[in-house]
């Protein structure tokens, strides 16, 4: 490097310094300069990163993980230096399928032949590095790379903050002397997985916990049953896999939902069930006879079924044995009781509940009876002692929730509902913006399906025409692209959401507790889950970590670009999402 640009780079010691840094330009075959392919800077970008010009090496076979915390065992953080280790140096993983190759400088390289070798990593926690994290988990960390000394460090409150750390750690790629002081804006950043749609496998839920962490991503919603199938294995009521599970292969036993917990635990990440009623349970009501109201038509039952019943105290008896149950399955101190979209034609058409409706005074006011519904199932909820999240509309439709609830906001219009709901003074998680589900909504095959080549009218068809009429046989692709669905940096309009761009006093806005990214499950399975998902998820993961000023998607992109590679090194299917270019890692 010129000694000018060296003299820039030690003077502006930040971002820039990692930029004048990289070591290799990358041209994307459209031409496309991706010289802002930053190596070595973090996603999501700390709050705080200076960097100098020293660099330090790092070797397999010296570099050493230490901990220092006033616990006795700490396995959460031995677990971590296994999988960093393998971030950092390159090694088989034999539980996942990561066979990342090394990227970090070593003395074995020419260049480097004078940097001093780090010698250790020490992670120094000031609490118990036991339990299991919550909404108000420290997750802050510094991170010290000195000029010279033998050891690098993390310092930390609490064990989510170092494990944070050492994630941003492993992804610095030529390790500088550097300096990161780091928090998140927000403390919920969550993604939702939908299993009841399209069953997902025990690996493909690792495979997106792991990738959930290494975008320091906090809480996985696990919208586990709805409609379509009840994969959740009950203890205490068999019969709803037996009877509402896909096949008895589709299901989730108790020992794999502890599975899923303790790799989520180990990675600071909650697990937040979703049993989502009084709707979206038709398969809950294969196995539990009244629990579902008969819809009819006239004086005539239909054949159909609605919603839960709540004219019956048979439904709350269940209702009680059963979030008994999952209380003590889950052990985080929220559970997401659902409410959304209940449709009121089928209670409207059933003659008990409208005799039910008179007894209680409820006239023709049916958001009266749901209201009813969830008072009656929040008591039981407040009675296990569980915190609770619910879906918008139940605040929508005027229902009495606990002053802790957190709302869910997810439908169009939601500048309008934060401001409503923060000034009621709700805590708000926010996803409205946020479904990576929805590109062209998969049902896009039809399009291509209908297409009549014959018919020579619309703007391929003129070609079609004029090819044809020139005597020249003809193949047709133009209706047909399937690749392209949301034209994949859809990423962009997500990076851009500004969560806080509401109406709304400072402490309205003290009730935004983060966001989650939504994937429902009608349009993806194992097959194509995780490339969906990264690295668009991670425009949100940034959004909801980094200060509100990173928030520049041009000036993201070359991270993202590195970003995605880094995953395909690691071994995961990330998808393109800036258009052409490469990864020299990949195939
Ligand atoms: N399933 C459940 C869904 C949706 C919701 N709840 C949903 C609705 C509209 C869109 C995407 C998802 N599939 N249980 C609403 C929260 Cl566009």
């Amino acid at each position: 490097m010129a000694d000018m640009e060296r003299i820039f780079c030690v003077m502006f010691s930040c971002l820039v310094v990692v930029l004048c840094n990289t070591q290799e330009q990358y041209r994307g075959k459209n031409g496309r300069d991706f010289t802002d392919k930053i190596q070595g800077s973090p996603w999501p970008q700390p709050k705080s990163l200076t960097t100098s010009m020293t660099q330090r090496t790092l070797d397999a076979s010296v570099f050493q993980f230490r901990v220092s915390t006033p616990s006795e065992r700490c396995d959460i953080i031995d677990q971590a230096f296994i999988r960093y280790r393998n971030y950092v140096f390159g090694a088989d993983v034999d539980t996942l399928k990561f066979k990342p190759k090394s990227r970090h400088a070593s003395r074995s390289d020419p260049l480097l032949r004078k940097a001093t070798p780090l010698e250790a990593l020490t992670v120094k926690i000031d609490t118990n590095c036991d339990g299991y994290p919550n909404l108000d988990s420290d997750e802050s960390y510094t991170l010290q790379i000195t000029e010279d000394g033998t050891e690098a460090s993390i310092q930390a409150s609490q064990v989510w903050g170092a494990l944070r750390g050492l994630e941003t750690f492993s992804q610095l790629f030529v390790v500088n002397a550097t300096a990161v002081n780091d928090v998140p804006r927000f403390k919920h950043r969550g993604v939702l997985l939908d299993t009841s749609r399209h069953f997902l496998s025990m690996r493909v839920l690792k495979e997106n916990l792991e990738l959930m962490s290494q975008n320091k991503f906090n809480v996985f919603h696990w919208h586990i049953v709805d409609d379509q199938s009840f994969p959740y294995e009950s203890n205490t009521f068999p019969d709803m896999s037996v009877k509402g599970a896909y096949s008895p292969r589709h299901v989730y036993t108790y020992e794999n939902v502890k599975e899923i917990i303790e790799f989520a635990r180990l990675r600071g990440i909650r697990v937040i069930p979703e049993y989502d009623t009084p709707g979206h349970t038709q398969s809950w009501g294969k196995a539990i006879e009244d629990l579902l109201t008969k819809c009819y038509k006239g004086t005539e039952w239909t054949g159909d079924y609605g919603p839960i019943n709540p004219a019956l105290n048979s439904t709350f008896d269940f209702l009680e044995k059963f979030f008994t149950e999952i209380s003590q399955v889950f052990p985080d101190h929220y559970m997401h009781l659902g409410g959304d979209e209940v449709s009121f034609t089928c209670w409207e058409s059933n003659p008990d509940i409208t005799k039910f409706m008179k007894a209680m005074g409820f006239g023709k006011k049916y958001s009266a009876l749901e209201e009813y519904y969830m008072q009656r199932l929040i008591n039981i909820v407040n009675g296990v002692k569980k915190g609770y999240m619910i879906w918008q509309e139940v605040i929508d439709n005027g229902a009495k929730v606990h002053a802790d609830t957190v709302v869910h906001v997810w439908k169009p219009g939601y500048q309008s509902e934060l401001a409503r709901a923060t000034a009621l003074g709700f805590k708000i998680v926010l996803s409205a913006p946020w479904y990576l589900d929805y590109i062209s909504y998969g049902h896009d095959w039809m399009g291509y399906y209908k297409i009549e080549p014959f018919e020579f009218n619309g703007h391929f068809e003129a070609e079609l025409a004029k090819v044809t009429g020139l005597g020249y046989k003809a193949i047709l692709s133009a209706p047909w692209y399937v690749n392209i669905i949301s034209f994949g940096d859809d990423w962009k309009k997500y990076y851009k959401i500004e969560p806080l761009s509401f109406n709304g006093t400072a402490s309205q806005k003290a009730l935004i507790m983060g966001g989650e990214t939504c994937i429902w499950g009608e349009f993806v399975d194992d097959t194509n889950l995780t490339p969906r998902l990264w690295p668009r998820a991670s425009a949100i993961a940034e959004r909801l970590w980094s200060p509100a000023n990173v928030n520049d998607s041009g000036k993201a992109m070359g991270r993202l670009e590195e970003h995605r590679c880094r995953l395909i090194r690691r071994g995961f299917p990330a998808e393109p999402v800036n258009g052409p270019g490469f990864c020299d890692y990949e195939y």
